[in-house]
């Protein structure tokens, strides 16, 4: 029996030596020192041995046993490190490799100049506000006092989807919904900056679809003179302090009485060039006071509240305040174009 179970240490010894992975070793270890192993065959068959020989064989295959079992844990400890050297060589990273270039975008020069709008506009206390561009044909229309027929609503003139459906052809539907979620209660002073669409060729400064923000403010008290002080601020804070700013009057069907907006021209300081052509005044947006049918249908009392509104194009002014000289420039998304509005040099 002591020369079987010095054959069985040499035997599993071997084994261990020459085991290669780690399920392999543990085939072994339930081989060897498992319930069904020759091990424990040995210490179950020891009934059959004299007294004498007992203690001695029993100590043995004990001895045995913790021996085979501390191979094995060391030969478990040496695979488990061999098996994260070989992970590490095969995710080693060769730092020596230069590294891809990073290509940073930057906004696009509309969004640089609507944010410029909307801040000075929130500084102010407005709020901004968005809707859907699929608008329907009282939104769009009728509750900006564009009755059926009105000649505003040529069907030439929009991207009808169905007789009541059409793409917004100006952001004055943000307004008119918002009017009507503020119940007849001011004060509203929202800014509206949104795509719209209208059916034209494109050219150097017309586009089917391009840009608008409006602004409206409706209160009690509200006069001309908030609006004219509004639009002074605006402008100043916009194309610089040193702008003068005049109104003419002009015809809206959405305010009564109606107004457009030039700035003093900056290039020739008011004496005349190409940009003012020879006038010394650049148009900027259209304003007026809010017409009373358009309150009253967005559920205000017009004897109760007034309120004045406005409405640009963020390409105009982007193109007056950098000198851009073809509105397709931001629709084409040329970078050498963008580029040239990056904080930095990219
Ligand atoms: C322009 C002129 C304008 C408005 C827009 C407006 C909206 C409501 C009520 C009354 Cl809800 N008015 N908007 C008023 C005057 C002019 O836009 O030339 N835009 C590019």
């Amino acid at each position: 029996m002591k020369e079987r179970l010095h054959e069985l240490k040499e035997e599993v010894l071997e084994k261990i030596s020459k085991a290669t992975d780690l399920k392999h070793l543990n085939d072994v270890r339930v081989a060897y020192l498992g319930k069904k192993g020759p091990i424990t065959e040995v210490l179950r068959g020891m009934g059959k041995l004299s007294p004498e020989e007992r203690p001695i064989i029993g100590s043995l295959a004990n001895e045995i046993r913790a021996k085979i079992s501390e191979k094995l844990d060391a030969k478990k400890a040496e695979l488990e490190e061999l098996a994260v050297q070989k992970k590490l060589e095969e995710e080693s990273i060769d730092i020596t490799l230069p590294g891809r270039p990073v290509t940073l975008g930057c906004d696009h020069p509309l969004t640089k100049t609507i944010r410029e709008i909307e801040d000075l506009f929130i500084g102010l206390g407005y709020e901004v506000a968005e809707g859907p561009e699929v608008e329907t044909d009282y939104y769009n229309f009728e509750a900006l006092n564009l009755p059926k027929n009105h000649p505003a609503r040529d069907m030439q003139d929009s991207f009808y989807i169905t007789e009541e459906l059409l793409l917004r052809t100006h952001t004055s539907p943000v307004q008119a919904r918002t009017m009507e979620k503020a119940k007849g209660r001011g004060p509203v002073k929202v800014i509206c900056p949104g795509r719209v669409y209208r059916r034209d060729n494109d050219d150097a400064t017309h586009s089917h679809q391009f840009m608008q923000i409006e602004g409206l403010v409706v209160d009690e008290n509200i006069r001309m003179s908030d609006l004219k002080g509004t639009l002074n601020i605006f402008a100043k804070k916009i194309f610089g302090e040193d702008r003068e700013i005049r109104l003419r009057p002009s015809f809206f069907p959405f305010t009564e009485p109606s107004v457009e907006m030039d700035i003093s021209c900056k290039m020739c300081g008011g004496k005349g060039c190409n940009v003012c052509k020879g006038t010394g005044w650049i148009e900027i947006l259209g304003a007026g006071m809010v017409h009373p049918n358009v309150l009253r249908m967005s559920g205000f009392d017009p004897e109760k509240y007034s309120g004045f509104a406005f409405g640009m194009g963020p390409e105009r002014i982007a193109m007056l305040k950098y000198g851009i000289d073809d509105i397709r420039h931001f629709y084409t998304n040329d970078v050498r174009f963008l580029k040239q509005f990056a904080p930095v040099d990219l």
